[in-house]
């Protein structure tokens, strides 16, 4: 929270951007610089916190999720090691380049348009970091838009993309908003960022959900048929012929007997293991990934849906870095 008198927030908003780009410098340097000392590995997963809530069209409470993330995967009641073996305190497996200041670039008074490109340009930063590889801690989810952005045009082309989630996100516009947390897959497919988007976990679909899926073409796995379909989900191989593959994780596909702490309690959702089982045989060069949508004021009193969040992300890491 920046505590100025109001004439300097308009100097600080037309500086913020800049600002904000020359801390992700800083620190994504200083991160990039120590693994590629340490060598020996070509992609390296690194943490991006970008704690916006405020495109929900419900609890804003994604927001605070971040630092609420980071305090699971390094609690003391679970060791660094992921369950294939990677060990998450090496930091040519994981680092962290911190959050992008949402809150106070918004306190400013920039509008979502800047908003979006600061995300953008903050991932681009990570990726000019060679090996560092981001996986975005949420926020809403309509982050992923301005990520997965960012990461077609540093990779210079489209990206296949693996989405979990209860809801296909993919309104033209939701509540008047083009940058909804439910339209977010709508502006990652009309600008032609994706080529195949599968979603997976689908059980809250209206027609123009189905409708919007038929126009981009988009694989729509629903829960309906998981039976049927978990041979294919289990055995994917994605992004041949394409930039690599992204994997965007909405912490509802998970049902909410495993994970309480999200906006949106849809039942009937994936278990735990189910998600691990498609993630941990998933083939693919996984170049950057988010999970979002986890709300922790709605979490259970002891942060059992953070700890959920922050084992996706431990498995994430170990699935990117390499
Ligand atoms: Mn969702």
């Amino acid at each position: 929270m920046f505590l100025l008198p109001p004439k300097r927030y308009s100097e600080l908003n037309h500086i913020v951007s800049t600002l904000d780009s020359l801390i992700f410098i800083v620190l994504s340097l200083s991160q990039g610089e120590l693994v590629r000392a340490l060598g020996g590995v070509t992609a390296a997963t690194s943490l991006l916190g970008v704690p916006l809530g405020h495109n929900s069209s419900f609890l804003q409470g994604p927001a605070f999720a971040p630092p609420r993330i980071r305090e699971a995967i390094w609690c003391g009641s679970t060791n660094a090691t992921t369950e294939e073996g990677k060990e998450l305190n090496d930091p040519r497996v994981l680092t962290d380049v911190g959050d992008v200041p949402v809150q106070e670039i918004r306190d400013c008074g920039v509008d979502d348009d800047r908003l979006m490109d600061v995300i953008s340009e903050s991932v681009k930063l990570v990726m000019g970091e060679n090996p560092l590889r981001p996986l975005v801690l949420g926020g809403d989810h309509s982050i992923s838009f301005p990520v997965v952005r960012a990461v077609s045009e540093k990779l210079g082309g489209p990206v296949d993309i693996l989405h979990l989630d209860a809801h296909p996100d993919i309104y033209d516009a939701f509540e008047g908003n083009k940058y909804s947390h439910a339209s977010s897959f709508a502006r990652i497919m009309e600008g032609g960022y994706a080529r195949r988007l599968l979603q997976v976990g689908i059980r809250s679909i209206s027609s123009e959900g189905r409708e919007q899926g038929k126009k981009y073409g988009v694989e729509q796995f629903e829960m309906r048929n998981f039976s049927r379909d978990r041979h294919i989900l289990e055995n994917l191989k994605l992004g041949e012929g394409v930039k690599g593959v992204y994997i965007s994780v909405d912490v509802d596909c998970l049902d909410p007997a495993f994970a309480p702490g999200v906006s949106h309690i849809e039942p009937g959702g994936l278990s735990f293991r189910d998600v691990l089982n498609i993630l941990h045989n998933l083939q693919a060069d996984v170049v950057a990934a988010d999970v979002v949508e986890f709300n922790p004021q709605r979490d259970t009193v002891d942060g059992m849906t953070a700890m959920v969040a922050a084992k996706l992300v431990r498995e994430l890491t170990a699935k990117i870095s390499k």
